[in-house]
């Protein structure tokens, strides 16, 4: 029922100041040679390009590591909060055109931008997080000071009222609501963020869950959490390595033991089916940390293909 003139903008989020590997901004450069856009066109989308962070102080910006840019242990605010706050604001007006949002990533602190905006056209939206790791770090129990292992402590707004907040974050709206977002594929969540997600009593469908119910029955679980009635639209935010790096190998993080390839597809075909997808993130390859070619093709390849599945291709 959303998106009935099948409208769909290519987000290209090419931005890596959210954490420490470089290469991770090609990611965007990579899927669309790998032919993403006609294959999207083939399926019945009109698509377009967008390039938000396409501007020239922007790109020196993050090319240049030369002005002092944290805050405390947080590395980059102020390139993150720009960064976001463009993306944001591409995808709000991608939103207020009825044209499909697809983020294309680049770290995965451009969720910042892209949920946000997806928050504001739909408040009632349910949010489901596919990552190995929980990105709600705060500014406080952040380890790394990484700012992609942060984002969903922004799209919270948890630290809406704090002083902590660095000036070019303070844009985000942080309307999220803790019982509208459910993860899926966790593995690494610091101690920090484990006593986060309890307080705050979020949905969260681990490994263990996986093995202990199977995917089909944890997607049926997080999207009756985030969408009791199933009506909620629903946004997706897909973090490479949630799958295991057999399948995903070039990746910032990897971390073994994850979701199998046709489990990773088949959570992108169950959205899909669901007709209430109205935002969508791939994030987080990098080809750069590949060893070898093949390395760049699997992992690009099935980027690709979880795209493609969330927005419709079936196998029959
Ligand atoms: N939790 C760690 C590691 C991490 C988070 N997201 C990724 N890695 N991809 C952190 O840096 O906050
Ligand atoms: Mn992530
Ligand atoms: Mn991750």
């Amino acid at each position: 029922e959303f998106y009935k003139e099948r409208k769909l903008a290519i987000v290209a989020a090419p931005f890596s100041g959210g954490q420490g590997h470089v290469g991770v901004e090609n990611g965007p450069k990579y899927i669309l040679n790998h032919g993403l856009q006609s294959d999207l066109e083939e399926m019945g989308w009109k698509t377009s390009v967008e390039n938000p962070l396409d501007n020239e102080s922007m790109v020196k910006r993050m090319l240049a590591d030369t002005v002092k840019d944290s805050y405390g242990r947080i590395k980059k605010p102020n390139l993150v909060g720009e960064a976001t706050q463009l993306i944001y604001q591409s995808v709000g007006k991608c939103l207020s055109e009825e044209t499909f949002p697809l983020t294309i990533g680049g770290d995965h602190s451009i969720a910042i931008g892209s949920v946000s905006a997806v928050l504001d056209k739909y408040p009632d939206a349910g949010l489901l997080w596919i990552d190995a790791h929980a990105d709600i770090n705060t500014l406080e129990s952040t380890n790394s000071g990484h700012l992609h292992g942060c984002p969903v402590s922004f799209l919270l707004g948890l630290h809406k009222d704090s002083s902590e907040c660095p000036e070019a974050l303070k844009w985000v709206p942080g309307k999220l609501r803790p019982e509208k977002i459910a993860y899926i594929g966790l593995r690494d969540v610091e101690a920090g963020e484990k006593k986060i997600l309890k307080d705050l009593g979020i949905t969260a469908f681990s490994m263990y869950h996986v093995d202990r119910y199977g995917i089909n029955t944890v997607i049926e679980m997080a999207l009756k959490a985030v969408s009791p009635d199933g009506k909620s639209p629903i946004m997706c935010s897909y973090d490479v390595d949630a799958v295991d790096p057999l399948f995903m190998p070039a990746t910032g993080t990897p971390v073994r033991g994850g979701l199998t390839l046709r489990e990773a597809l088949f959570l992108a075909e169950r959205i899909a089916e669901t007709g209430k997808l109205v935002g969508l993130d791939i994030v987080e390859c990098n080809p750069a940390l590949a060893v070898h070619d093949l390395h760049v093709i699997d992992t690009i390849s099935a980027g690709c293909a979880i795209a493609r599945c969330a927005l419709g291709e079936t196998l029959l």
